[in-house]
């Protein structure tokens, strides 16, 4: 490379830089935040590349590994990054894609390519925020390399041999001084990698754990691959419910040049599970594509159900949820210039989406209703049970009288409430049994820390009817004093999350099989009917410990196996005589008040796992499985997870 070109290098590498700094002194504006989320947001940007170069029809593999010292590799087979000298810039393209902030796709004119919300932001990013990246290009019979340290090139793009190979890897370790954790989960990039199989159909995916071996010695991996994309997907969610018909209904087209997908079917389940994905993104927080989905399913069932005369009878309305109980639905749409909205910007805002969304899914289900009349006689009568129910709850509930349940404050009589009123700094413990809340209701610090005892198995908000849920006195006596609402009819995802009384919420349960049971009955239910609480981080389990160790006057809280053995080591390394003895909590209530405050409520020592929702979708299988009628898979995991030791739902 003659002189000149080198200076051109150094100043278009200084003029990159300003944009990399500051991705690096302001991450969180680029992938969300610096905590685990955002660093598998990392992956999801290099993945979202090759989804790109798949989705144009150039490449149908992707390979994606976590290395030993927790770097990542993703490798395609498409048509490799282009590596001449790029006209404006002087330097390759490859380089330009790899250093300048918002480069992405500027150079390639393919229609297909759009851009997500938080993703999109480009490969720079990831090259920014990581310590070392190599990108290894191989095009046109040869292969080029290029390696960078945060973000900045080491020295242009050289030829390194010859192959017969196409596509594109990059490889990469975050930077630990930016990331507050640099381990990769494997279940969380499995549950992304399986939900982006679905979701682009016919593009082989598979994701390998060099950290982890089998048996045999081979690294852990899982392939993905779906023929049939949605439709597969929605199988693959309803997995464990009964159908309540046939088949999948499923569409796919254009409609206005926005690309629509739609795959749904009916369960005997009461639960509304609708997924919206924008830009294969999943939008939680809906938007104006799931509007468009409502308004199409609502006024086309609606109409059939009229002409058919069914509705005749019926002596009151029938409202949106009506339509929607039992319903798993998975809706996917291509923007180009998608604008996200929302607290957590996942709900979508582009108004022109609406219209061919409820068009697409008004044709569809049409067709569907008018060569299915058996299952549009099913469907219909479920609307109407649907209905019914609804009706005669709302009437009964009116009729109840509430005085037995609340105290004067409005509040329920089993709460001991806490003295501050600061929602911020408050606490409530939902506690497993009146025993245990009686305890805990000793231990607390009563100015910040609430107790409620739940009574008991509380309701598997699975099987339950929507007014058997919300007519559920345990369940009741949770939203009544978390001060927040539940369900309402165009959103039931959607509470006065501002009323809430305390931020913290605690589920405190027995560290045995019934308490992990009951901990995955509180979770579905906030899972189902409170995404927002989950979401927005604000529920908590608590960890009491599994054992006391006890040698003399020393004694030890273990909370694992580890810690309990490493703990008798240490007791009788300190030689003193006498064995060491072990006491195995196996309930909350075998610790006076005293021990579970030192060890499960006081903040400066306990340990609270904070309950994350990584992919909704993957949770959705997963608490459909655990609560569904199909024992056998819920024993086996409930068994491997006893604890949820490792499950971020
Ligand atoms: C722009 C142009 C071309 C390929 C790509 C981008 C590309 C980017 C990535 C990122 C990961 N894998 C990728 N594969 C391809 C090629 C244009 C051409 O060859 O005509």
């Amino acid at each position: 490379m003659s002189e000149e070109k080198k200076q051109n290098y150094s100043a278009d590498s200084i003029q990159a830089l300003e944009g990399m700094e500051h991705v690096r002194m302001r991450p969180s504006m680029y992938i969300g935040d610096v905590g685990v989320r955002g660093l598998h947001h990392l992956v999801y940007e290099v993945v979202d590349n090759s989804i790109d170069e798949a989705m144009g029809g150039h490449c149908d593999e992707i390979q994606v590994w976590i290395n030993e010292d927790n770097s990542i590799g993703v490798r395609d087979n498409g048509r490799g990054i282009p590596v001449d000298i790029h006209k404006k810039e002087g330097v390759s393209a490859l380089e330009v894609v790899m250093t300048k902030i918002g480069a992405g796709g500027k150079f390639d004119k393919d229609s297909y390519k759009v851009s997500g919300g938080l993703h999109g932001v480009g490969v720079s990013v990831v090259n920014a925020l990581s310590d070392d990246l190599k990108a290894t290009v191989y095009r046109d019979g040869k292969v080029y390399e290029q390696e960078y340290q945060k973000g900045k090139a080491l020295y242009p793009v050289k030829e390194t041999g010859t192959s017969d190979l196409r596509g594109t890897e990059v490889t990469f370790k975050p930077d630990p001084t930016i990331f507050e954790d640099t381990v990769f989960s494997y279940e969380t990039l499995t549950d992304r990698m399986r939900e982006l199989s679905f979701l682009n159909k016919q593009v082989r995916i598979t994701i390998t754990d060099h950290r982890e071996k089998d048996d045999e010695g081979n690294s852990i991996s899982k392939e993905f691959y779906s023929t049939e994309g949605l439709k597969e997907f929605v199988r693959y969610i309803d997995e464990t419910r009964e159908p309540l018909i046939a088949e999948i209904i499923h569409m796919e087209g254009e409609r206005n040049g926005i690309p629509v997908e739609v795959a749904m079917i009916y369960n005997t389940s009461y639960a509304e599970n609708i997924h919206a994905y924008v830009n294969n993104i999943n939008t939680h927080e809906g938007g104006t594509h799931l509007s468009g989905f409502r308004r199409g399913l609502t006024a086309t069932l609606k109409k059939y159900a009229e002409t058919s005369g069914m509705l005749d009878k019926l002596k009151f309305e029938i409202s949106g949820d009506d339509f929607r109980e039992g319903l798993t639905a998975i809706i996917s749409v291509k923007v180009q210039e998608p604008q996200f909205e929302g607290q957590t910007k996942t709900k979508l805002g582009n108004r022109e989406v609406t219209a061919p969304v409820s068009q697409a899914v008004t044709e569809m289900l049409t067709n569907y209703l008018e060569e299915h009349p058996a299952d549009a006689r099913i469907i219909v009568q479920k609307v109407i049970l649907a209905a019914t129910a609804r009706h005669a709850a709302t009437k009964a509930r009116e009729m109840v009288q509430r005085k037995n349940v609340m105290t004067g404050s409005g509040l329920p009589g089993k709460l001991s409430d806490c003295a501050s009123k600061d929602p911020a700094e408050c606490e409530i413990y939902l506690v497993e049994g009146d025993s245990a809340g009686g305890t805990a209701k000793q231990g607390r610090d009563r100015h910040f820390q609430a107790i409620m005892p739940l009574r008991g198995k509380i309701l598997n908000v699975e099987k339950a009817m929507q007014h058997k849920i919300l007519d559920n006195e345990e369940i009741k006596n949770i939203y009544t004093a978390l001060g927040v609402r539940i369900g309402t009819e165009e959103d039931a995802r959607a509470l006065n999350i501002e009323k809430l009384r305390y931020h913290k919420i605690i589920i405190m349960c027995d560290a045995d099989v019934d308490g992990s049971h009951i901990e995955t009955l509180i979770l579905t239910f906030f899972f189902r009917y409170m995404f927002e609480l989950v979401e927005k981080g604000h529920v908590y389990i608590a960890t009491p410990p599994l054992y006391l160790l006890k040698k003399g006057k020393d004694q030890k809280y273990c909370w694992t196996d580890e810690e309990r053995d490493a703990t008798v080591q240490e007791f009788k390394g300190a030689g003193k005589d006498g064995s060491v003895h072990i006491q195995r909590y196996k309930g909350l209530g075998e610790m006076n008040a005293e021990q579970l405050w030192s060890t499960t409520m006081n903040p400066e020592f306990r340990t609270l796992r904070q309950i994350t929702i990584d992919n909704a979708a993957s949770a959705d299988h997963t608490f459909s499985m655990l609560m569904g009628d199909d024992v056998p898979p819920r024993r086996e995991f409930i068994e491997a997870n006893a604890k949820y030791a490792k499950i971020d739902i």
